[in-house]
């Protein structure tokens, strides 16, 4: 009796055991064992290093399948073939294995018997070995003391239930077939109790090649229809082989030819008819090798095509190490189909990311939208508030310049005529006083406009800006080298001004009607130049107190600006790349030069989201504007280029989460860098701790969850091209 072992070195097809050369004659297997293929180890390794890479980036996102891609590495490293006999309960898979060790080492009957997963190596001596809840002990090595532990019926022939605790069962065993880099396992019947089903489900789930021993007797039940299926969804359908087990009534060669001959072709049929129900391709069946195993188990000579032992032989052959392309293929094949049901929960997982941030941005742009909407509303009629104010501010300034004029006029008593500066002086000090009051007046107006459209009040340094632009320059009474007494007409007639003045007092003149016209001249003077400084005057207003950026809900915008300048944004800009917390009202200024910036009151040394809208209104070329940004004194950007970014009139965000100081500010520096100035459109700072706070943690998530997932789709791409050598 040959105790060869069930391995060759050579190409499938060859066998060192046999003399006689491979059968795949189709009375013995319906299909050849598939052509070799040759993987190689570099090739492996190259894989196996992209696994690894994409375990680590899944361990946190997708830790369950971390650790199903860590098995699958496991097992593409590992050199021994696993193989597990599997099938209905009673189906001879005990005995076909006793057969092929030529031992009866598991216990077998007609009774339910293996009740637990039984692992089988070669080694130099037997040994025997029981895992459960408690370890690891060591058995005797003889049937009985292994019926003890796993059988499934008692000598009396009760049902035991000892076998739960067993997880497994490890024998060695010494002069045995097979080879050093193969294990088998002997797994329970399914179809006799849950728990057995469950057993069996685990040893096929630990197997490169599942072979199914299919009884003659019951040829194919619905449960083993539902477990196969089950078996190819998961691994492939390389990772199943089928045997079909002859149950003969003797041990007469004629019985087995009639049986390949009559009964056989029937069960083929059978087994090509649930083909497609098991996910199987007719055209393409795994190997179906078909034996008798208890009676090969009495055959005394070499193997032989009787009883298929050659063809079984010949099969275990085919799967003696992991090299073997039977085994590669299985193994590959079950790779590919785990990374494509693992491709599924990925590609789930990201879509519920997607549509958990849409939602959320949905929710902010409907929540910001009427917010944004007001805020620009607001702007708008403080800026028409304010245009009125300076309107009114210019209408009453005439009015009380008209009156400083009338009041000198009347008060000039000829013959009591100062040939010196005391009509100037007198003028210009009423003109000063009655301008300081239109113009409190004014700002007055301003403030209460703030409060009413949410804006900030006038600070300072506006009033002074204000007083500059809305203040007249001094005027020049020039007394008459006329003798006295003059007529007070013609005094103030010929009262002029210098310069610019003079000219608009000639012309003035020249439209007179009465005596009137002279204190009208001193209106029309006012009048004229603080019209010219309209404008000015109303930016600068706005400037001061619109700030830059919007107020959009949780947003913060900086309350304290210093350096720079701020001005209407010239342009209208593209907003495509905004995203929902900016508006295309955000953008309606910008602000350039060197300055800084402060968003004070903030809850104290909390995180916060610093969102800087930037768009190129005036550079045409790359490395026109180059400038720095720094956060809290921590750089944030360095020599950024808005238009390298974005081109031209096009808005770009820039995010970065900054510490809020213990007094509870962010400040923010916009520095030159190496070309142009600093420009900014508008500055949001977001304490994070609202819906924000989760949108921007999802968008990270969701960038983070692409990424496995094409990983995992590229990686089945990868397994799937190796598949296809077999
Ligand atoms: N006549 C005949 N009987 C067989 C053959 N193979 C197995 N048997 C018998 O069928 C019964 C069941 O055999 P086992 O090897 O225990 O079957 P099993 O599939 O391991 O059964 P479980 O472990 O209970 O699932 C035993 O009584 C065997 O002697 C065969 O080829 N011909
Ligand atoms: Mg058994």
């Amino acid at each position: 009796m040959s105790t060869s072992t069930f391995q060759n070195d050579v190409q499938c097809g060859d066998s060192h055991m046999f003399q006689h050369g491979p059968d795949f004659s189709p009375s013995n297997t319906l299909l050849p064992p598939r052509q070799c293929a040759t993987i190689t180890k570099e090739e492996v390794s190259a894989w196996i290093a992209s696994a690894q890479n994409l375990v680590a980036g899944c361990r946190s996102l997708e830790p369950d399948a971390a650790r199903r891609l860590e098995s699958l590495v496991s097992l593409l490293r590992s050199g021994e073939a696993t193989i597990a006999f599997g099938g209905h309960f009673k189906s001879g898979k005990s005995t076909l294995i006793n057969s092929l060790l030529r031992r009866d080492i598991l216990p077998a009957s007609g009774l339910p018997e293996t009740g637990a997963m039984c692992i089988l190596r070669s080694g130099a001596h037997d040994s025997a070995h029981l895992r459960d809840a408690s370890g690891r002990r060591s058995l005797e090595c003889t049937t009985d003391a292994i019926r003890h532990e796993i059988s499934l019926t008692s000598s009396s022939g009760a049902r035991r239930t000892q076998t739960h605790d067993v997880e497994r069962l490890e024998l060695v065993l010494s002069n045995i077939p097979i080879g050093p880099r193969a294990c088998w396992i002997d797994s329970p019947g399914i179809n006799d109790t849950a728990e057995m089903t469950e057993c069996a489900q685990r040893a096929a789930a630990e197997a490169d090649v599942l072979l199914w021993v299919l009884n003659t007797r019951q040829f194919l039940s619905i449960a083993e229809v539902d477990f196969l299926s089950e078996r190819v969804e998961l691994y492939g359908p390389q990772s199943v082989a089928l045997i079909v087990n002859a149950f003969m009534m003797s041990e007469d060669s004629a019985e087995w030819e009639e049986f390949l001959s009559e009964q056989m072709p029937v069960h083929r049929e059978k087994l090509l008819d649930r083909a497609y129900e098991i996910g199987l391709d007719p055209d393409n069946m795994p190997s179906i090798t078909v034996v008798s195993g208890k009676v090969l188990g009495t055959q005394n000579d070499e193997w032989s095509e009787l009883y298929g032992g050659k063809a079984i032989v010949e099969l275990m052959n085919s799967f003696s190490s992991a090299e073997k392309p039977h085994v590669q293929c299985a193994r590959w094949g079950r790779v590919y189909n785990e990374l494509s049901l693992l491709e599924e929960p990925f590609a789930q997982n990201l879509k519920s990311d997607v549509e958990q941030l849409k939602e959320i941005r949905t929710q902010l742009k409907a929540g910001q939208k009427p917010v944004a909407d007001a805020a620009a509303k607001n702007r708008a009629a403080f800026k028409s508030g304010v245009e009125s104010a300076i309107d009114a501010f210019q209408v009453d300034w005439e009015i009380r310049a008209y009156n400083c004029g009338e009041t000198l006029a009347n008060s000039i008593v000829p013959p009591h005529i100062w040939r010196d500066d005391t009509y100037s002086k007198y003028l210009n000090g009423a003109l000063e006083s009655t301008n300081a009051e239109a113009r409190a007046t004014l700002v007055t107006a301003i403030s209460s406009l703030a409060q009413k459209h949410n804006q900030t009040p006038p600070d300072s340094a506006c009033v002074d800006s204000l007083a500059k632009l809305l203040t007249p320059s001094p005027v020049v009474v020039i007394v008459p080298d006329t003798p006295a007494p003059v007529s007070v007409d013609n005094f103030v007639d010929s009262l002029g001004f210098r310069g610019q003045a003079a000219s608009a007092f000639a012309k003035a003149k020249a439209n007179a009607e009465s005596t009137q016209v002279n204190v009208r001249q001193v209106t029309a003077y006012a009048a004229t130049s603080l019209r010219a400084n309209r404008e000015q005057a109303i930016a600068v207003v706005l400037e001061n107190c619109v700030g830059v950026g919007d107020r959009l809900p949780r947003a913060l915008t900086p309350d304290s600006f210093s350096g720079g300048q701020f001005t209407p944004c010239p342009v209208s800009l593209d907003v495509s790349a905004a995203d929902e917390l900016g508006t295309a009202a955000t953008y309606a200024f910008e602000r350039n030069g060197v300055f800084s910036c402060r968003a004070s009151n903030l809850r104290t040394n909390g995180a916060c989201l610093v969102r800087l809208h930037f768009a190129e209104t005036k550079a045409t070329r790359i490395g026109e504007r180059r400038f720095h940004v720094s956060v809290n004194g921590k750089r944030v950007l360095s020599e950024y280029d808005i238009f390298a970014r974005a081109g031209a009139n096009k808005v770009v965000v820039a995010e970065f989460t900054a510490q809020i100081d213990p007094a509870g500010n962010v400040q923010l520096s916009f520095e030159a860098g190496s070309a142009g100035q600093p420009q900014v459109c508008a500055v949001q700072v977001i304490p994070q701790e609202e819906v924000t706070s989760r949108l921007s943690q999802l968008k990270v998530r969701v960038q983070r969850r692409h990424e496995l997932w094409r990983d995992v789709v590229l990686l089945k791409e990868e397994a799937g091209k190796l598949v296809q050598r077999f």
